[in-house]
């Protein structure tokens, strides 16, 4: 039987386990790449570890997300992160340099290479043929060290694209189209595998658009074939010779086929407040517009932002509406600034913004109350915006550019001919903005540099084979990582302070829960479904670890949150018969029972000591997963393991 791509790559990176969906497999990790949001805590989790230097093929520090020195907590993670890295063999990409998926395609994505990153966008390497994953920082901690990186083996989907994008129509209404198909929680437990003749139309900076909004799918990851399109980016940026073809093989099996016509799409958008929430712009004519960003990792390369300068040229934005611009890159943004297209963004009204994430994380711009904010990233979860009552609408370069123009939102055929771009046969390189790390002999003596806003990692202790505990929290649906550790400026710089960073835990939903979990003690939190999907943020489950939180019950979890919770030692558990979810109450005296043998056997008695009824929740772990969870989290477990 034949191979799909993704399954050629992880043959070759198979340390253990079948590669049967379902079981677990560990995985060599060829390249890491962490962000300052997550990246403070993943370093102080890798010198807990206790290795001298790092053990991958490659691994890069960013600093992108927490751009805004509002006082020295920002400044000093920095710090620190840039001393972590010159001493334990790290690349470190400055702030300015750009946003780390955007930078990391440019300079140091490989096909056929296995990449994990702190960041849940990490797939968009995926759109030069690498097997890219987003994962805790723990799990990059781990990697760094040379450890495996372990996921269940997903399933094999398939999308088939045939034709060509029609003009004003683009990567990120492809996106948008399959998030419209196989909604937020479609691709969860599948590596989805992009194919057929359309791709031949697609450039890579489209593809990635396309592996970057994967992760909106739930999908464990996205990836395109490496081929002649592959070929010329990397030549574009002087790095040809890191090329390798890469294609599934014709009788690869797909345990579902999804057919998309390119040349049948029409500029589409999620609509408030979920990225599956699809509509055509078409139908939102009426709609007034009064804040549009530009960037983010999802759509912020040469190539759209040339498209935007193209559609603003020569023309102003609306009165009422306020853009940001922020290319992707350094990069991106030095030869916008060459060939003049950046002029014409400035002279639109445009406000031009650093190459960082910004707006997307809520560093900064958010918008007016009760406004509507057209944006070309990849999540508008309620709040994360940082206006809660803003309604957030995703879109591509295309709407949001016309849309800024005319102060509506704008189906972008409407403006008439599609301006043609052209792009360079060559980017400019410049890598001085990657600062190298000190060689081996000389790094033993470097310090390293700790600000006073670095905590102490909150305490965990060995697994109870009693847990008595209430049920402080009751949520829905889809849950996102934002509304349980929301991120934004005001929330941002306290990464690696814990405790702080605990009275903001599910703000969103409910404000009085760090007070009643830290008053109970002991917590468990009830879910619905896909709880946890969106970032891969471990604080997520860091912050509840700190509450006291020791199980989450849910219909069902997203990956990555699934691995943090237990990587800190916290229990994930699906309801097996989803309406007992009804059932229990806020405030319920829960008990799980007989611990340990119902980690052996995939069953926990869930007691309800408030009612008397009692419920059986399901939780298949690895013989790996149960030594975490026994040993109360992936840190007390790979020491002991090392
Ligand atoms: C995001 O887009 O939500 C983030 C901020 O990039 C996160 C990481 C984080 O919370 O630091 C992600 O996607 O993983
Ligand atoms: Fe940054 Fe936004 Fe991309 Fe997350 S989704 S990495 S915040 S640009």
């Amino acid at each position: 039987m034949g191979l799909t791509i993704a399954q050629k790559i992880i043959k070759e990176h198979l340390i253990s386990g079948e590669m049967k969906p379902g079981s677990e497999i560990a995985l060599k990790i060829d390249q890491t790449l962490t962000q300052d949001a997550t990246g403070t805590m993943a370093y102080l989790e890798f010198e807990a570890i206790g290795i001298p230097r790092v053990r991958t093929e490659l691994s890069v520090a960013y600093i992108d997300h927490n751009t805004l020195q509002s006082g020295f907590e920002n400044a000093d993670d920095h710090r620190y992160i840039q001393s972590v890295a010159k001493k334990f063999g790290l690349r470190f990409s400055r702030p300015g340099n750009g946003i780390c998926h955007q930078v990391h395609l440019e300079r140091f994505g490989v096909p056929g290479k296995t990449l994990i990153g702190s960041d849940s966008h990490t797939p968009t390497g995926g759109g030069i043929g690498m097997l890219a994953f987003g994962a805790g920082g723990m799990d990059v901690a781990v990697a760094m060290g040379g450890g495996a990186y372990y996921i269940t083996m997903p399933k094999m989907y398939k999308v088939n694209l045939t034709g060509k994008l029609r003009p004003w129509v683009s990567a990120k209404d492809v996106s948008l189209e399959i998030l419209r198909i196989l909604s937020v929680k479609g691709g969860v437990g599948a590596i989805i595998e992009w194919g057929g003749d359309g791709i031949k139309t697609l450039s890579v900076p489209e593809r990635a658009t396309i592996t970057n909004m994967g992760t909106e799918l739930g999908a464990t990851t996205s990836i395109f074939p490496s081929d002649e399109i592959t070929k010329a980016f990397l030549e574009a940026e002087g790095r040809g010779d890191a090329y390798i073809p890469l294609s599934s093989d014709p009788d690869a099996v797909y345990d579902r086929i999804i057919d998309i016509d390119l040349s049948e799409l029409e500029p589409l958008m999620a609509c408030p407040h979920s990225p599956d929430n699809i509509k055509r712009a078409s139908e939102l004519s009426h709609v007034k517009v009064n804040q549009v960003c530009i960037g983010s990792c999802t759509n912020s390369s040469l190539r759209d932002m040339l498209r935007v300068a193209a559609i603003l040229k020569g023309k102003k934005i609306s009165d009422s509406v306020s853009l940001s611009v922020s290319p992707g890159s350094k990069q991106v943004l030095s030869m916008l600034a060459d060939c003049g297209a950046l002029s014409d963004i400035i002279a639109s009204g445009a406000r031009v913004l650093e190459c960082a994430c910004g707006p997307c994380i809520g560093m900064g711009f958010s918008p007016e109350s009760g406004g509507v904010s057209l944006r070309t990233f990849n999540r508008n979860f309620e709040g994360r915006s940082g206006t809660r009552d803003a309604g957030v609408y995703l879109v591509s370069p295309e709407i949001a550019a016309a849309s800024a123009i005319t102060g509506y939102i704008t189906d972008p055929r409407e403006l008439g001919e599609y301006p043609e771009i052209e792009m360079p046969d060559c980017f400019k390189i410049d890598d001085s903005a990657v600062i190298e790390p000190a060689e081996e002999r000389e790094a033993e003596s470097l310090p390293i540099l700790r600000g006073p806003n670095i905590k102490p990692f909150p305490e965990t202790r060995p697994l109870d084979n009693n847990i008595k505990a209430s049920l402080t929290l009751k949520v829905g649906d889809n849950i996102t990582t934002d509304h349980i550790m929301p991120a934004g400026a005001k929330i941002l710089p306290y990464r690696s302070n814990i405790p702080y960073l605990s009275k903001f835990c599910f703000g969103v939903c409910d404000e009085s829960f760090p007070e009643r979990a830290l008053a109970a003690g002991e917590s468990i939190i009830l879910g619905g479904v896909n709880y946890g999907q969106g970032s891969s943020r471990e604080h997520a489950a860091l912050v509840p670890l700190y509450l006291g939180v020791r199980a989450v019950i849910a219909k069902s979890f997203a990956r990555i949150h699934a691995a943090n919770l237990i990587n800190a030692g916290i229990i994930p558990l699906t309801l097996d018969d989803p309406d007992d979810y009804d059932e229990l109450s806020q405030g319920d005296a829960l008990e799980l029972c007989d611990v340990f043998s119902a980690l052996e056997s995939g069953r926990m008695t869930v007691k309800n000591n408030t009612t008397g009824k009692q419920y059986t929740a399901m939780g298949e772990f690895s013989e790996r997963q149960r030594g975490i969870l026994l040993a109360g989290g992936l840190l007390p477990y790979t020491k002991t393991n090392r």
